[in-house]
């Protein structure tokens, strides 16, 4: 997402030209800024000029991976052929790229079940 004009979120100072935040950046609400910045001098008549400025936020992994449902049930009969599908739970993860990758994995199985790391099929 894109918020092109920012007057709150950042501030430039008066002299240096600095950028400081103001706010804590979230790359979930938005990813990308674009504004532009404007330096004047005091004669008469002013002096202007105009740059514009992009700042591109960078992806932290402060997004857990979320399952489609917190519980999933599956039925299967017994004397089912080994390596049949039996299931498949989906999960998504809001950050990007690596922070986003999830892999599946089971827990107390006891050897009865396999999972696909990357499909979450079992
Ligand atoms: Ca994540
Ligand atoms: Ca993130």
């Amino acid at each position: 997402m894109l918020l092109p004009l920012l007057e709150n979120l950042l501030l430039s100072g008066t002299l240096s030209g600095s950028l400081y935040l103001k706010k804590v950046l979230d790359l979930e609400t938005w990813d990308k800024f674009v504004f532009t910045v404007i330096a004047m001098d005091n004669g008469s008549p002013t002096g202007s000029a105009s740059a514009s400025v992009i700042v591109q936020v960078l992806d932290m992994n402060d997004n857990e991976p979320i399952f489609s449902k917190p519980h999933y049930e599956f039925t299967v009969e017994e004397n089912t052929d080994r390596g049949t599908l039996v299931g498949q739970v989906i999960a998504a993860d809001y950050d990007m790229d690596m922070n986003a990758d999830i892999r599946y994995s089971l827990e107390n199985a006891n050897g009865t079940f396999q999972i696909n790391p990357t499909t979450g099929k079992f």
